[in-house]
């Protein structure tokens, strides 16, 4: 969804939920907004970079409020004034309005009278011919509820990996709770680390089958029960489909090999097993009709004469082969890490102090870090200038003292269309370390933009670029960029081509990240962190990573400091 079109749809939900609550007046302003905003020519990230909330304000409709999530949104994807409606409104109006043909008026009318909270329900009532009974409500509309149901069932996207691995997280730590629970594992895509996931597996061993699905389809954010049976079950969890599992305990090595997947590592292992006179399946490993193993994945892999590859290469990209000749790599790990070299602070658009940020490294065990905020055209996300630079500069230095803590002073500087920086040689030599990053004008041809990046790497005093392709998950592609001469820039210049742990970017992407390693460069992985919860996204760079096949030395930031500031010199 383009930038317009998000802000707007986030705008009639907020009118929507003020309706519920029977608020005057201002759902009106809302949803006169979103409406002026979902036909924009102009993009509201263009206009904001242009002139700020004013130039928001001059939009019909948008007043100072509406201007005021505007920013917010652009500068952090997230309007608080939405969230905390959503968490205040018993209905699960996201869900609800996604159907066709119901607004805020019929949802409002279904919640009041059949007490109509979510999809459930309203399938319930559907079924039940409640609906029809209504005033204004015909059979016709109870066929399209119901046919609209199926459809916004079947067309939900695929959940990036930050908010899925969190909720599968949740519902392993509910199943392990119970003492008749052995053993709950993730598999699928999340034990891999995808960056976008389809639906949730999980698999359970236990004394008592019935109990787990009983209790794994009545676990509290269960929306909607889809299959239940005596071994197995789908559930929608929250906005996940999650499916479980039960195994006797003989079949869950098997069954996690079989399940974490992938399809096509599957496929190469299993015509391993037949060239050498077994058969695997999700049930074991078999001669004949004997199993010779089951219970472990080693034990299975093992048997085949390979070493067990981590779940986060199994894509089949060389890792059959590799395990084969006993030659996987050390996959690089979340402890390696000594350091987080992409972060922001209240001195341009994020929550916390410098102080905050920094205690936060230090309690995760970290060695230094790098506090980089932006440099940005004048007023926009609040960036630096010399004079708060000069401030950050003394507040830095106090923070070095009161933590015994190394800290490196960044920035993140816009680089310009042309390639130049948004700060001068000046500004630019004051920091310990420069991120230099495209926010702006990414519509250009792969060769214009490729040059734009080679040129920004060509300033002496830049040393990482940020997010190099620009993409957001499910959001946006990214441009294009000519790869081959990227690298060679960034070798010749010692330049790093940050693997941003945001889980809407990962960018560089798995695919990149190992092409940039196989190009012999090292990879800074950065959470480019606006609150200090967020330093715990580390871990989805970290997976990245591996998925890269990165071990240890191919990551920048597992290096000391002296290592590092040795390392970046230019
Ligand atoms: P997703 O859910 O789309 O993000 O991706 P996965 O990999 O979690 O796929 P899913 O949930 O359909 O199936 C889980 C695993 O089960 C998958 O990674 C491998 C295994 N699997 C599923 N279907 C097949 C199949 O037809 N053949 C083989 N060999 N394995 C399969
Ligand atoms: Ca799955
Ligand atoms: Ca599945
Ligand atoms: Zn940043």
């Amino acid at each position: 969804m383009a930038v317009n079109q998000e802000i707007a749809a986030i705008l009639y939900r907020i009118s929507e939920m003020l309706e519920i609550k029977n608020i005057k007046w201002e759902p009106i302003a809302y949803s006169k907004a979103a409406r002026t905003i979902e036909s924009l020519s102009e993009n509201l990230e263009d206009v904001y970079r242009r002139g700020g909330t004013k130039a928001l304000m001059e939009i019909p409709g948008v007043g100072k409020t509406i201007a005021s999530h505007i920013e917010e949104f652009i500068r952090t994807g997230k309007i608080k004034k939405y969230d905390e409606l959503k968490k205040s409104t018993p209905i699960d109006i996201e869900s609800l309005s996604n159907v066709e043909g119901l607004g805020p008026k019929k949802i409002m009318l279904l919640y009041k009278k059949l007490k109509i909270k979510n999809l459930g329900d309203l399938e319930q009532a559907a079924m039940e011919g409640k609906i029809q009974k209504l005033p204004g409500m015909r059979k016709k509309t109870e066929e399209n509820i119901l046919k609209a149901i199926q459809f916004t069932q079947a067309s939900g996207e695929r959940k990036l990996i930050g908010y899925a691995l969190p909720l599968a997280r949740e519902i392993i730590a509910l199943l392990q709770k119970q003492s008749y629970i052995l053993r709950a594992e993730i598999a699928g895509s999340i034990a891999r680390r995808k960056e976008t996931i389809g639906d949730i597996d999980i698999l359970v061993t236990t004394s008592n089958p019935k109990k787990v699905m009983n209790l794994f389809t009545s676990l509290p954010k269960v929306k909607r029960v889809i299959a239940k049976g005596e071994t197995k079950s789908t559930v929608v969890y929250e906005d996940m489909q999650v499916d479980c599992r039960v195994l006797p305990p003989g079949e869950f090595g098997s069954a996690l090999q079989y399940f974490i997947g992938s399809k096509d590592h599957n496929v190469a292992v299993r015509r391993i097993a037949i060239s050498k006179g077994y058969k695997l399946s999700e049930y074991g490993l078999f001669r004949g009709t004997k199993r010779i193993a089951g219970k472990t994945e080693d034990e299975i892999y093992s048997k085949l004469g390979m070493q067990t590859p981590p779940p986060e290469i199994r894509e089949n990209r060389g890792e059959v082969e590799a395990a084969l000749k006993h030659e996987l790599p050390q996959l690089v790990e979340l402890k390696d890490i000594k350091g987080d070299l992409h972060m922001h602070t209240n001195y341009s658009d994020a929550e916390n102090t410098v102080e905050e940020m920094v205690r936060t490294c230090k309690a995760r065990g970290y060695s230094y870090c790098a506090i980089t905020d932006h440099v940005s055209p004048v007023g926009i996300a609040n960036g630096l200038t010399m004079a708060k630079l000069k401030r950050q500069q003394k507040e830095i230095d106090a923070a070095r003292k009161k933590l015994n803590f190394p800290i490196l002073h960044g920035a993140e500087v816009d680089i310009k269309m042309d390639g130049e920086l948004f700060a001068d040689a000046a500004m630019l030599s004051e920091f310990d370390i420069v991120l230099a990053s495209i926010h702006q004008g990414m519509q250009h041809t792969k060769e214009e933009m490729t040059k734009r990046m080679i040129k920004a790497m060509e300033n002496r005093y830049v040393n990482i670029i940020c997010h190099p392709t620009g993409r957001k998950i499910n959001k946006r592609p990214g441009y294009e960029l000519d790869f081959e001469k990227v690298f060679t820039a960034a070798k010749a210049n010692n330049i790093f081509l940050e693997s941003n742990a945001a889980p809407i970017r990962l960018d560089l992407s798995d695919v990149n990240t190992r092409a940039a390693k196989d190009a012999g460069l090292q990879i800074p992985i950065g959470t480019d962190a606006h609150a200090v919860n967020q330093l715990d996204l580390m871990e989805y760079g970290v997976s990245t990573a591996r998925r890269a096949w990165c071990t240890k030395k191919d990551i920048l930031n597992t290096l000391s400091l002296n290592e590092l500031l040795k390392r970046i010199k230019r």
